[in-house]
């Protein structure tokens, strides 16, 4: 196991080759002893490395379970999350993530193969199966000032929904304010939590749960209708680790952005993502309730709803029925 993350590390960045157990070997200055049987030991884990002979070894497939060494691998590429915290199985990475909050400054993230009691907004379930998806809570430390912080959503869903088009192909809209649409069906669904103090964010705790490689029968009762996930939208599975660097890499960049425009630098290209125009619609904030078509969105985020009558209502964060 001593030279597993380094002989990963050199078969996943050359993964689209072969690499010779030789040049392993050299490059790590190691014995090729030490490689084949590090390659065992992979394939005993679960990776797929395929060998050819007079060429060498090719990574073609990974365990079907988060593997800790590849996501090491993939964390250290990050230039903003510093630290990672994956887990077989947690209530809800939103809970692990606010407790490490109290121990860590650094940026970081949390990432479980199941979730016994993953949530939504408003305390709705989130349904966490393992292997299948990402449920993550990403933390980001900075201080942020609260009334900025409404844009937060709208940058990371610009960067979510590019993500997914990127890795499948499929055409992945934003649903205002935070989730992922492919074909009318949810994919995605991503939460913000803040903490610091009155005015000042210092904590943004980042939840995002993305159905990757479900079938469509994977899905239960009322979710059959409403969800789906990459693979069942485009037919072919995503590399969940792939998945996650280039997410990473996308949502430091949205954060980043974040810091410096404002939402309206980037409305044009969030309003050509957005699934919501041109259809009449049913959105609920609290207790208000309201029939009509988006007509846009404020340079603040908000949504401006006109309804039948021709009122025009503004919504922070409404509830969308699809
Ligand atoms: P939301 O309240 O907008 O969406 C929750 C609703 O979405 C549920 O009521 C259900 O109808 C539907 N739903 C539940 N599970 C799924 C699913 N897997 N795919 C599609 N639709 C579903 C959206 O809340 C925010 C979800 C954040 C989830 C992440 S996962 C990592 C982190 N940990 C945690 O507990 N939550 C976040």
């Amino acid at each position: 196991a001593k030279y597993k993350g380094d002989i990963l590390e050199l078969l996943y960045h050359n993964r689209s080759t072969y690499l010779s157990g030789q040049t392993i070997a050299e490059r790590l200055a190691i014995s090729r002893t030490a490689v084949w049987k590090t390659i065992e030991l992979l394939k005993q884990q679960g990776f797929r490395v395929h060998s050819v002979q007079n060429k060498g070894y090719q990574l073609t497939g990974f365990p079907e379970e988060w593997d800790q060494d590849m996501m090491a691998l993939i964390i250290k590429q990050s230039s903003y999350f510093k630290r990672r915290f994956v887990y077989k199985e947690v209530t809800s990475t939103q809970l692990v993530a606010k407790e490490k909050l109290l121990e860590i400054d650094e940026p970081f993230i949390v990432i479980s193969e199941v979730q016994t009691a993953g949530r939504g907004r408003f305390n709705r379930s989130w349904d966490s199966q393992g292997t299948k998806g990402l449920w993550m809570t990403a933390v980001f430390r900075r201080d942020v000032p609260l009334q900025k912080m409404m844009s937060f959503n709208l940058f990371l869903s610009l960067a979510i929904a590019k993500t997914i088009r990127r890795m499948s192909g499929a055409e992945a809209k934003i649903k205002w304010p935070n989730d992922i649409y492919i074909d009318d069906r949810k994919c995605c669904g991503f939460l913000t939590e803040i903490s610091g103090e009155a005015a000042l964010i210092q904590n943004i705790i980042c939840g995002i749960g993305i159905n990757l490689n479900h079938e469509a029968s994977d899905f239960q009762q009322d979710l059959a209708v409403k969800a789906t996930s990459l693979k069942a939208a485009t037919g072919h599975p995503v590399n969940r680790y792939q998945f996650l660097e280039e997410l990473l890499i996308e949502i430091e960049a949205a954060f980043r952005q974040f810091l410096v425009l404002d939402f309206k630098d980037i409305k044009d290209e969030y309003g050509q993502y957005s699934n919501i125009w041109q259809r009449k619609l049913r959105y609920t904030e609290g207790t208000t309730v309201v029939e009509g078509v988006a007509v846009e969105i404020l340079d603040d985020g908000r949504l401006v709803v006109q309804d039948e009558k021709g009122t025009l209502h503004h919504f922070m964060s409404a509830d969308i029925e699809i």
